[in-house]
């Protein structure tokens, strides 16, 4: 099974489309469980091109094709991940999103899917979304959670102004509010009064799981 994880893996440091899908596909065919294809495949990938790119060795449009490699074969996944889940509403609602100025979508749309396996409603509002769209959203659905996302050191900033918001609207203690993506952590959480912070996919949802009960 290893084996098909590092093809997956090569499809993407490789940027190409077709084969992440096939091969994606394939997992699907032989029952391979999704997630562990998305956990040690597609992710190494990712992450392999990117310290590549860090180190030099790969340029911006290297990433760009492999990030639209993984999303093919993400797109195939998607599906069978969320079925895994079967969830009510009673599970739980959450607003997810990746904060303003931030494109970065995938590490979001990987807890997107973990989250919704493992039953909850998620309504993902999508990429760079100011902190008025993370409340109207949660508002609109009823969630008891706010998720975001970012991944440049820049735009972290904005789930610091996500709280401002809520506490401006009197509405903070209403929401969990939960920060995740590259430069955050716990320490990031704590000093922006975050309800919680998690590395992993894995983690935020144990972690959403923690904060509904
Ligand atoms: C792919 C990628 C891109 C793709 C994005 C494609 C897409 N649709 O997402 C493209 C090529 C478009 C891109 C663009 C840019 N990027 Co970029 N990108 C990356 C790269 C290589 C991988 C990110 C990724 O998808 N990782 C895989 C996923 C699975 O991991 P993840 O996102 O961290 O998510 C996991 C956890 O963090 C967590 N998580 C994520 N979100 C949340 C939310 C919650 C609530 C919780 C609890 C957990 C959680 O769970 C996820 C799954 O385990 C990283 C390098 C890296 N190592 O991170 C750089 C990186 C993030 N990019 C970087 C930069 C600088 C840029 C650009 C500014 C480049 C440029 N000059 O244009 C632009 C930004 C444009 C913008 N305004 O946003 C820098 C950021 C530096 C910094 N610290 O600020 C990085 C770190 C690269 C580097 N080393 O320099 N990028």
């Amino acid at each position: 099974m290893s084996e098909i994880f590092e093809e997956i893996k090569e499809a993407v440091i490789d940027g190409d489309e077709d084969l992440a899908g096939e091969l994606a596909q394939k997992v699907l065919d032989e029952n391979i469980n999704p997630v562990e294809a998305v956990q040690q495949g597609f992710i190494k990938g990712i992450e392999e091109i990117g310290n590549s790119w860090k180190a030099g060795e790969a340029f911006l449009p290297d990433v760009m094709m492999a990030a639209d490699a993984m999303k093919a074969g993400l797109a195939v996944l998607e599906p069978s991940i969320a079925e895994l889940g079967g969830g009510d509403d009673d599970t739980g609602k959450i607003v997810l999103g990746t904060v303003e100025g931030d494109i970065h979508d995938i590490g979001k749309n990987i807890v997107g899917a973990l989250l919704t396996a493992a039953g909850f409603k998620v309504y993902d509002i999508g990429i760079d979304q100011k902190a008025e769209n993370f409340l109207a959203k949660a508002e609109e659905v009823g969630a008891q959670i706010i998720a975001t996302s970012a991944l440049l050191t820049t735009t972290m900033n904005a789930q610091k102004e996500l709280i401002e918001y809520l506490e401006e609207k009197n509405l903070r203690s209403k929401y969990k509010v939960l920060v995740g993506g590259g430069p955050t952590s716990q320490t990031w959480a704590d000093e922006i009064k975050a309800d919680g912070w998690a590395e992993t996919a894995d983690e935020a949802v144990e972690l959403c799981k923690k904060l509904i009960s």
